[in-house]
């Protein structure tokens, strides 16, 4: 009885607690909250009784405290630690664990490799148990995390026969983080890395990360930007990135870094950074053997070169396979790897921009090492709001292809906007290339099964900095999540992502679940709607890319500008990509190229990334191009507006100072859902020259008012080298 006092006492306490404390959004989807549903609760509370962690490392270090803070959230109640198999053990291990013994686990763990799991209800000793196992360490804290993320949904856990492998390799964020801790395109505050006080100071949040990491089974991280500075290469912050590497190591994630192609001049006192030259080749072979004396297991390189700017192997007549290979063979010996990066183009500014990696690296298929990837973004731009997919996804078949996503939302709104990824990856993995037939979808080039490669990647560029909620808006912190989640396993759907990352995050309340996922899954397609829609793309403001900016022209480069990709003219708008264009198309495989190149076929929403088209062509819906223009503007607007009302029902359903975050913001997005709207509407007309279809409210600005506006302090702005 008195136990039964005390229990309902802890109980009331935790929820009380609950109630009160506010939340800042720091514990991310690790929040292990009291389970709500009793039935479910008195499940859990039956089945794990106690668990028992059979192994030593510092992995399993992290386990016990993970479970500890994990199960006492959920169940309401410390969970003991157990020294043997008894009734109702959590039983956790590798394969040679003295207390899984009897469970012929090398069987079971035969299919799952260095990283998966196995997770089953079975007896040991006569007892009822449940039994997470991995071959190693990391698959066993991902075991642990699947886990936590089953209660933490309220899944049922009675009848479990689970067996988990990442269909990609390397998962991995992108930091585009600067030394001096400004963050490129990041609109959540300032780096995580505090390079000043490191290595001796360790911030606390550095463990987070790599639990948040971990959680979704991230095994990577490039801590410096692509824009790289050399000096991170030093010895002085060599020392600061082996404290990282040391933290992160028992979390399973092991540390990269951005090199910068010309550092044997600038910190190796060399004349040339000639890829072929014999001392630039023993200089980054010494800075290699250096790296790896103090980081035996550091990942390898992410490399950007001759594009935008940086140097690379082209300014010695070289190629990029020459650059690549070299960096490569300096890091063969010790299993790392090199990921080059696909996003280059010209100082010479071509016919279409959009052509120019496709140009650079298909010929070079074949000629990389077997340690190199060739990392490209998702679409053939630049990250756009939306772009088909990019070309040369089946196009290099003897070359292992890397996923480039966009986590942080440089052109979908900033931190400010609520948009949920999950779906722009989505689109982008399921698109079928055609590469060896129907089926050969993206999602198989870059998980290597196509072609049977054995490295394979995805790379998401990050949206944490260090704001107290890491990603600036409550709800791009499942963008962080999608991401990972996806790179574990891409066939899972944006909806089932959502579904889990709100239960987690907001509450497991079926009516709360379905409406924040309503809102989450419609927020791309309308965000693509009141900025770009139809294919527009890059009519963003210049520099800083906030806000609309179509008029943008007269810039150092054509190609930097908004007037060169929508070609607005009186007749007509559009980039024509098709063989009386660019002949952009010539790059996809048949039957994409076909599919596309008709403008009675091609998608409407890539109508005007493909084609050039009159202000009167009728389109799928009746209505003139002009008009259904207008239409997609004005929906977009009104659907910001609609997120809100979606979300303010939910006012006292979820932690209120979440609420009310999220409600500021979605204020935000809808006035700048009609600016971006207003803007656009006032600019095109000018080429149309036709009214604003009836029923819609007329812009309350002028067109010169949206112009002249300027940010100079907005977020994220690339600095000047
Ligand atoms: C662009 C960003 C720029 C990056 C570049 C890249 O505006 O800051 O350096 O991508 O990916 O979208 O290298």
């Amino acid at each position: 009885m008195r136990r039964k006092i005390r229990h309902c006492l802890l109980i009331i306490i935790l929820l009380s607690h609950t109630a009160l404390k506010a939340e800042d959004g720091y514990e991310l989807w690790l929040r292990y909250s009291l389970v709500t549903d009793q039935q479910k609760l008195n499940d859990y509370r039956n089945t794990i009784k106690g668990w028992l962690v059979d192994n030593n490392s510092p992995t399993a270090q992290i386990i016990r405290k993970e479970l500890q803070r994990a199960l006492t959230g959920l169940l309401g109640k410390s969970v003991p630690e157990v020294k043997s198999a008894t009734e109702g053990t959590l039983l956790i291990g590798t394969a040679n664990a003295a207390a899984l013994s009897s469970l012929d686990l090398k069987n079971r763990l035969k299919n799952v490799g260095p990283e998966g799991f196995v997770i089953f209800n079975t007896k040991v000793n006569n007892k009822n148990t449940l039994v997470i196992a991995a071959n190693e360490d990391a698959g066993m804290l991902y075991g642990v995390f699947h886990f936590l993320r089953m209660l933490q949904t309220h899944q049922p856990i009675g009848k479990l026969a689970i067996e988990s492998t990442p269909k990609t390799k390397v998962r991995i964020l992108n930091h585009w983080d600067n030394l001096d801790r400004t963050v490129e395109r990041g609109y959540a505050g300032f780096s995580l890395w505090d390079w000043h006080k490191l290595p001796d100071h360790i911030d606390p949040r550095y463990h987070d990360y790599a639990r948040a990491n971990a959680s979704i089974g991230i095994n990577g991280t490039v801590l410096t930007n692509v824009n790289a500075n050399a000096l991170i290469l030093t010895p002085a912050y060599l020392k600061k990135v082996t404290a990282l590497a040391d933290l992160f190591r028992p979390y399973g994630i092991r540390v990269y870094l951005t090199a910068r192609f010309s550092a044997p001049i600038e910190i190796g006192g060399l004349k040339t950074a000639d890829p072929l030259d014999a001392q630039v080749q023993e200089w980054w072979k010494r800075k290699v053997a250096e790296i790896y004396k103090v980081i035996p297991d550091f990942g390898g390189f992410l490399v950007k070169a001759n594009s935008e700017g940086q140097p690379g192997p082209q300014n010695y007549n070289r190629n990029h396979a020459d650059g690549a290979n070299m960096l490569a063979d300096a890091v063969k010996p010790f299993n790392g790897i090199v990921m080059w990066r696909a996003f280059v183009y010209d100082n010479n500014v071509p016919v279409d921009r959009t052509k120019q990696a496709y140009n650079e690296f298909k010929p070079l298929d074949g000629t990389f090492r077997g340690n190199v990837m060739v990392q490209v973004k998702n679409g053939p731009l630049d990250f756009q709001p939306r772009e088909p997919f990019h070309p040369l996804f089946g196009a290099m078949p003897s070359t292992p292809l890397m996923m480039e996503f966009q986590i942080t939302q440089e052109y979908l709104g900033f931190a400010t906007h609520l948009v949920y990824l999950a779906p722009l990856f989505k689109e982008c993995l399921d698109a079928d290339t055609h590469a060896k037939g129907k089926g050969s979808t993206v999602a198989r080039v870059i998980d290597g099964s196509l072609e049977n490669h054995t490295l394979s990647g995805m790379a998401g560029v990050a949206n944490i900095g260090n704001d107290r909620n890491w990603c600036g808006h409550p709800v791009a912190q499942s963008n962080w999540y999608s991401f990972g989640r996806l790179a574990w396993d891409h066939t899972l759907s944006a909806e089932a992502i959502a579904d889990e990352w709100v239960r987690m995050t907001f509450s497991n309340n079926v009516a709360v679940v379905s409406n924040i996922k309503n809102i989450m899954i419609a927020s791309r397609d309308i965000t693509v709607k009141y900025m770009t829609p139809l294919g527009l793309h890059h009519i963003m403001g210049w520099n800083h890319h906030y806000g609309p900016g179509p008029w943008i022209k007269d810039k150092p480069r054509a190609d930097w500008t908004s007037v060169y990709y929508h070609q607005a003219e009186e007749k007509g708008i559009g980039f024509n990509r098709t063989t009386s264009g660019s002949n952009a198309l010539e790059q996809y495989q048949s039957p994409v190229q076909q599919l596309y190149s008709d403008p009675e076929k091609c998608d409407e929403r890539y109508l005007l990334w493909f084609h050039h088209v009159s202000w009167d062509r009728k389109m799928k819906s009746g209505r003139t191009l002009w008009d259904e223009l207008c239409h997609q503007y004005y929906q977009g607007a009104d659907s910001a507006k609609w997120m809100q009302q979606q979300w303010n029902t939910l006012e006292g359903q979820v932690d209120d100072a979440q609420f009310r975050f999220v409600k500021s913001l979605l204020n935000i997005q809808q006035q700048e859902a009609v600016w971006w709207r207003n803007a656009c509407v006032l600019y095109f007309q000018t080429f149309s020259k036709k009214p604003i279809p009836p029923g819609f409210e007329k812009p309350d600005q002028t067109l010169q008012y949206y112009e002249q506006l300027e940010f100079p302090f907005a977020p994220g702005i690339r600095p000047r080298w």
